[in-house]
């Protein structure tokens, strides 16, 4: 019941919103990269654990890539296991989940966020961004909508403190 309340909270909802979005937004992005600074070096290798069908899931692994991270993808069709095995809390769930340098990163969350996070090394569990904010890397719209968003902090006893807004 818990983990169909996940799926149903979190997944379900998300991922059909995604695939809406998701094929149009791919030319923008493509042209978004060609503008991005030039990738920085030596930054820690991400896993990206998604599901193979999940096209905003992929625009946000692009995003890592242009950002510099080396990603390594691991497609599974159930993607909730990894989030329970990561302590990815109750309810902060989103599409996709990536592990990086030990930390969890939950979501669309930007790359600088996770550049800062590497850099200040919290005693931490991770980042989470609930849902699938509009705008937020990876679900941007040809129309420019966008929504403001909070990127979590995912302290060691599991509780979450504001990280940063967009
Ligand atoms: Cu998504």
């Amino acid at each position: 019941m818990k983990l169909l309340s996940f799926l149903i909270l979190t997944g379900a909802i998300a991922l059909t919103a995604c695939a809406r979005d998701s094929q149009e937004t791919v030319t923008a992005i493509a042209i978004a990269e060609t503008a991005a600074p030039f990738a920085s070096q030596g930054l820690p290798p991400a896993v990206v654990h998604k599901s193979p069908s999940c096209g905003c899931c992929g625009l946000w692994v692009d995003h890592l890539k242009s950002a510099g991270f080396p990603v390594q993808v691991q497609d599974s069709e159930d993607v909730v296991p990894v989030k329970h095995r990561l302590g990815v809390p109750f309810g902060k769930g989103s599409c996709h989940t990536a592990e990086i340098a030990g930390y969890f990163i939950e979501g669309h969350v930007p790359a600088e966020d996770i550049k800062r996070l590497l850099v200040e090394k919290p005693d931490a569990k991770g980042l989470v961004l609930p849902g699938m904010p509009a705008g937020s890397p990876g679900m941007e719209s040809p129309d420019g909508t966008s929504q403001r968003f909070t990127v979590e902090l995912v302290q060691a006893d599991g509780t979450t403190v504001p990280y940063s807004s967009h």
